[in-house]
């Protein structure tokens, strides 16, 4: 990359920056927890939210911004659950950012609790964007292999949490938990993990326990 080229990106990453802060304040102060799911593709996002939205729909008001290269498919997959669900369509960009999720703006309930942003499937370039969320969370499904957190590691070293996914498939896999584990915390000490399987229903209650928590953090801090 040139020097130039280096600049440019400053710049659109300072702007995002700025825009990000402004978006998470203003959600914040409506007492909004937003949480920024980030994985490649195809790891269990939209099958995740599925679940979730089976498990917080009684007690919890959540919305989703999806976001992908193409098609409302993961909108509409949400939508089908009963939750509100927006789909921003890059139409070739492989990451969503802060601006995007500032149009959305007007358009967001303010007596939400939950707002989760799927971003698009891509553990690279999403890592560098802010959107505005209290929580960013990496997922790894177990197909992808036990090495990935030191092989991308900026998506690991950003994130708050860890989901491994689709745990149901690791015996039929070289998927080492424990290693994955391992190399994952020491890319980023902090991370909390949670081992979930969608299919099998096992893991997602701590995940979403965890997540009404923070929501009672954030609320208290605002009170
Ligand atoms: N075995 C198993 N399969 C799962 C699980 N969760 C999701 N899947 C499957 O994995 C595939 C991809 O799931 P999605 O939820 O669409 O993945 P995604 O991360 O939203 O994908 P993109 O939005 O395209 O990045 C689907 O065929 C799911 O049925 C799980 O816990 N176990
Ligand atoms: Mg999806």
């Amino acid at each position: 990359m040139s020097k130039k080229e280096i600049l440019v990106l400053e710049e659109l990453l300072g702007s995002n920056k700025k825009i990000a802060a402004e978006i998470r304040k203003k959600l914040e102060e409506k007492g909004i927890l937003t949480i920024n799911l980030l994985s490649s593709p195809g790891a269990g996002k939209t099958t995740l939210l599925e679940k979730m939205a089976e498990k917080l729909k009684a007690d919890y008001r959540m919305a989703v911004i999806e976001g992908d290269i193409e098609t409302e498919k993961d909108a509409e997959r949400i939508r089908a659950k009963g939750i509100p669900a927006w789909q921003i369509i890059t139409g070739g960009a492989c990451h969503l950012e802060a601006k995007m999720v500032g149009k959305l703006f007007p358009e967001i309930p303010a007596d939400l609790d939950f707002l989760f942003i799927e971003n698009i499937g891509n553990l690279v370039c999403p890592a560098s964007y802010d959107l505005g969320e209290n929580i960013r969370c990496v997922l790894l499904s177990t197909p992808e292999g036990d090495d990935k957190p030191k092989k991308y590691p900026k998506a690991f070293t950003t994130s708050d949490c860890l989901i491994i996914t689709k745990s149901d498939l690791m015996p039929v896999l070289p998927f080492d938990l424990e290693y994955a584990c391992k190399e994952a915390l020491e890319v980023n000490p902090n991370l909390k993990i949670f081992v979930t399987s969608a299919l099998k229903e096992t893991g997602i209650d701590e995940w979403v326990e965890h997540l009404v928590s923070a929501l009672h953090e954030l609320r208290q801090k605002n009170a």
